[in-house]
């Protein structure tokens, strides 16, 4: 497999294992979210030691409004997280 190959598998793969815990493994429920979040991107919630911080994304990843994140909702997420890297390394690449 190519490496992009492998990263997409990846991310298959981290949704898939923490959205089975409760059963339903189409989605990811709240606790489900917090766990990967606290697990996968301790970084990124670090700053926000604050209980709002998970339902805030919660919120914002669960766009159908459905209290359920679903894969599509999730690799946006990750998506978007990634173009924040990605600038964020451009912009220091340039100095
Ligand atoms: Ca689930």
């Amino acid at each position: 497999m190519s490496q992009l190959e492998t990263a997409m598998g990846m991310i298959i793969a981290v949704f898939d294992n923490y959205a089975r815990a409760d059963g339903n493994r189409q989605t990811l429920s709240r606790a489900e979210l917090k766990t990967l979040l606290e697990k996968e991107l301790p970084n990124f919630l670090a700053s926000g030691k604050d209980k709002d911080a998970i339902d805030r994304v919660f919120k914002n990843l669960d766009e159908n409004g459905d209290s359920q994140v679903d894969f599509k909702e999730f690799v946006l997420f990750v998506a978007a997280l990634t173009c924040c890297c990605h600038k964020y390394f451009e912009q220091n690449a340039a100095k």
